[in-house]
């Protein structure tokens, strides 16, 4: 368990300093409302332009990009599974978008990763549910993986926020 690794912070993530912020985007990787909407608002069109040669992206898996206005270097484009009642793999899906992201950030050399709280806008996922799982994933990858990098869960909303702040302590 590596939890000086992890941070929380209640921020917008497009304004986050960091190597990679991750989108919760959907599967055609063609922006959206939420934290999609903001991240391709904030990077300018060249985003959706090579998000335009990316083909999509399965729900749980993930694609990277530049950051291109953003003051991070990468966005990692996630696609989160939506909540129809929690027997139809929501859970591993949503590990798997945590998993996924964080390799793809080590590959390309991320000291840091920013994550906001996936599916937990628009797809439903239940808040406390989600960051159980959001924190789950990350601790497996540090103890699987010596590759030091540092997590932030941003948090938008007050509630996500306190569920993170409850469960990290
Ligand atoms: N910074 C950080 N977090 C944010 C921001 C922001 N600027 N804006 C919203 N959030 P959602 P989903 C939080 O709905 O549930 C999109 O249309 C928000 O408070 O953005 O995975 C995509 O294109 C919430 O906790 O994503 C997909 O179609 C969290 O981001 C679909 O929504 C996720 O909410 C994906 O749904």
């Amino acid at each position: 368990m590596e939890l000086s690794n992890i941070h929380l912070v209640k921020a917008d993530i497009t304004r986050m300093e960091v190597d990679a912020i991750v989108n919760a985007a959907n599967r055609i990787l063609l922006g959206g409302g939420g934290v999609d909407g903001a991240i391709h608002r904030a990077a300018g069109k060249e985003l959706l332009e090579e998000c335009k040669t990316l083909e999509g992206c399965e729900t749980g898996l993930a694609k990277i990009t530049k950051g291109y206005k953003l003051p991070a270097s990468y966005v990692i484009h996630t696609v989160g599974p939506v909540w129809r009642g929690g027997n139809n793999n929501e859970d591993e899906l949503l590990k798997g978008c945590y998993t996924t992201s964080l390799q793809l950030a080590v590959e390309h050399g991320c000291q840091s990763i920013a994550f906001p709280n996936i599916s937990t806008g628009v797809y439903r996922f239940p808040k406390r549910r989600a960051a159980y799982q959001a924190i789950e994933a990350v601790m497996q990858f540090f103890n699987n993986s010596k590759s030091p990098i540092e997590v932030y869960f941003v948090c938008f909303d007050e509630e996500n926020y306190r569920i993170y702040h409850e469960l990290l302590n």
